[in-house]
């Protein structure tokens, strides 16, 4: 890797307040960068089917070949190394270790994790496993999709699965990525997978996710030998008001429901909060709750894995000055604070980020926090050699570590920080059109080079490590 770095724009890091066993990481997930879809028996799964629908992502991508990192493992270990972090999350695609979504593990499947966690160790690296990053063997999907309760239990069979082979090695098993995007992007709004657009089966969704994740919880801590880390990941924003107007700040309250306390109550708290069960009965939807499945869902877990991108102000008002839809229900618009703005057209709001995580520090005390992912995509301009000067995205990482910092000294219990992504790779409905690699790819010949924000982010880990 190139050893000289251009010093970055921004904020340096505050090297001062982050402990020695700060973890600092880079993430990825199975869909989006292994390919070989159909190699080793793995079986198809919600994403691959979406793909192929006309007009699902953009330019017709798939995954089929993605980054290629099931063929170029031990190289991306390699690379990851040289990026000088101490951890990396990947995600274990279901249809690959249990193909069909039932019965026994796929040995050929689970065997490529076995080799990846080997891998990594041997690189001094700590895996950290995500059970679910919303690669739901089709089968399943054609069972009913976790608006099926069956799916839960299907998914605790499952996580146990990878729990028996890893858990000798790996210490962290995060259950859910992102649980939202599942059911709202997946069942309400139809965007991502499986493109579902029916209110009811969101909502029957996030109950079966949350039911799911407590299971597996409960499941892999009965089965445990010697303790792990136990958690789920979250993608969170902060959602103000635009105003004060009582219609906006209904609005963000919500938002703010729908958005983060449908999840945090019911696995914190054990109970959905009582506005939004209104709220959702109103609609004339439910969460298909059964005897017993709050205990569950709020069987303690060890850390939650914060996802944040941007934050966000909520409007009671259309455009036209209307509070109702056309389906007579209450508007909620989503305004967007400044004018910085990500390839994704997302608001860049560090500040947000401290705000969240004091937020999460206040309101649901006493859970240890890690960023599980944090990053941007920016239209990347690589020169003749393929490098990538993204003065953006280091600035990006740079404030957005800045405000972990900044919340840490609040008091917020932020353990770690991972940069989301590791690579370039499959950008869901954008297909490879949006990069938020820190190393570039070039999808023609799988070449992986650093860019500029990954030189900074080595040498700033290695600064805040006294190395
Ligand atoms: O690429 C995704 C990731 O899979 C989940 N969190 C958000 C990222 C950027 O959109």
């Amino acid at each position: 890797m190139n050893p000289t770095v251009t010093p970055a724009p921004g904020p340096l890091l505050p090297y001062a307040t982050f402990p020695p066993d700060f973890r600092w990481g880079v993430a990825t997930s199975s869909y989006q960068i292994e390919g070989a879809a159909t190699e080793d028996g793995r079986t198809p799964s919600i994403w691959d089917t979406f793909c192929r629908v006309p007009g699902a992502v953009r330019d017709g991508d798939h995954g089929d070949v993605a980054c290629d990192h099931y063929h170029r493992m031990p190289q991306d270990v390699a690379l990851i190394k040289s990026l000088g972090v101490d951890s990396y999350r990947f995600s274990v695609a279901w249809p690959r270790v249990q193909p069909g979504g039932r019965g026994p593990a796929n040995p050929a499947g689970l065997a490529f994790y076995d080799r990846l966690t080997d891998e990594l160790l041997a690189a001094g690296i700590a895996p950290w496993v995500t059970l679910y990053h919303w690669d739901l063997p089709q089968e399943l999907e054609d069972a009913g999709g976790w608006p099926n309760r069956d799916t839960a239990y299907r998914f605790a069979d499952y996580a146990m699965l990878v729990f028996d082979k890893l858990a000798d090695r790996v210490d962290t098993f995060t259950t859910l990525n992102e649980p939202w995007c599942s059911a709202w992007l997946g069942y309400q709004i139809g965007v991502h997978a499986p493109g579902r657009r029916d209110f009811g089966a969101a909502i029957s969704a996030v109950h079966h996710l949350l039911l799911g994740h407590g299971l597996a919880t409960q499941r892999m801590r009965a089965a445990q030998t010697r303790p792990h880390t136990y958690g789920i990941t979250l993608n969170m924003g902060t959602a103000d008001p635009a105003t004060d107007a009582p219609a906006d700040r209904d609005a963000a309250r919500r938002a703010d429901g729908m958005g983060l306390r449908i999840y945090l109550d019911p696995l914190r708290h054990g109970r959905y909060p009582e506005d939004m069960v209104a709220d959702i009965a109103a609609q004339g939807s439910a969460f298909p709750v059964r005897d017993g499945d709050l205990e569950i869902i709020s069987t303690p877990f060890d850390v939650l894995g914060v996802n944040f991108y941007f934050g966000q102000d909520f409007s009671g008002t259309d455009e036209n000055g209307n509070t109702v839809d056309g389906d007579g229900l209450p508007v909620v618009r989503q305004v967007f604070p400044g004018t910085a703005r990500t390839a994704m057209d997302w608001p860049i709001t560090p500040e947000r980020f401290t705000q969240l995580l004091v937020r999460l520090h206040r309101d649901y005390p006493g859970l240890p926090l890690v960023i599980t992912e944090n990053g941007a995509a920016f239209d990347d301009r690589p020169d003749d050699e393929n490098f990538v000067r993204d003065d953006d995205r280091t600035a990006y990482l740079a404030e957005h570590i800045a405000a972990v910092a900044a919340a840490r000294e609040q008091g917020a219990d932020v353990r770690g920080y991972f940069a989301w992504s590791l690579m370039d790779n499959f950008e869901w409905a954008e297909g490879y059109a949006k990069r938020f690699g820190i190393v570039h790819v070039d999808y023609t010949t799988q070449k992986r080079t650093p860019k500029q924000s990954a030189l900074w982010y080595r040498d700033a880990i290695n600064r805040d490590r006294g190395r």
